[in-house]
């Protein structure tokens, strides 16, 4: 299991000026942030980095949403990172998300769920590489 994962705090909750508590509860929680960046997503940009949903029902109003306003995408640092930052963000459905969790506190609905956590090491990887150089990254 690896060490690092991505993570996006999406545009409502940057719109909103959440986007220091969630910080703060990520860090609160014992993660390193390893790599920061404040930016606003273009559709192509938000189309490849939904690719994977790109046949559901919801991908398109999904990309439209995320390319709406200035995402913060990080790089967070704690063993075993993707499932541990997995369970700090809790279900996809702020409704189901278990209480104390991100989503739980912060997310809206279903789509303004507030952030985005990687599913593997291997996406992660793959999403970071999309938003940092190498040499954005901390050592
Ligand atoms: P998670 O972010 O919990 O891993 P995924 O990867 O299944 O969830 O979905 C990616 C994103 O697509 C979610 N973060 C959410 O914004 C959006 N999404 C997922 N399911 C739905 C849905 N049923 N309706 C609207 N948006 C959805």
């Amino acid at each position: 299991m690896g060490n690092r994962t991505f993570t996006m705090i999406k545009p409502e909750a940057v719109r909103a000026g959440i986007h220091t508590d969630i910080l703060k509860m990520i860090t609160d929680n014992g993660f390193r942030i390893v790599a920061l960046r404040m930016h606003h997503l273009s559709r192509n940009d938000a189309m490849r980095f939904y690719a994977v949903h790109k046949e559901k029902p919801f991908y398109e109003p999904l990309v439209e949403y995320i390319s709406s306003g200035p995402i913060i995408a990080a790089i967070l640092e704690a063993e075993n990172a993707v499932e541990a930052y997995r369970c700090l963000v809790g279900a996809t459905d702020p409704k189901e998300a278990a209480e104390g969790t991100i989503r739980a506190k912060f997310g809206i609905n279903q789509r303004q769920n507030a952030v985005h956590a990687s599913d593997s090491d291997d996406n992660a990887r793959i999403e970071w590489e999309q938003h940092f150089v190498e040499s954005d990254i901390m050592l």
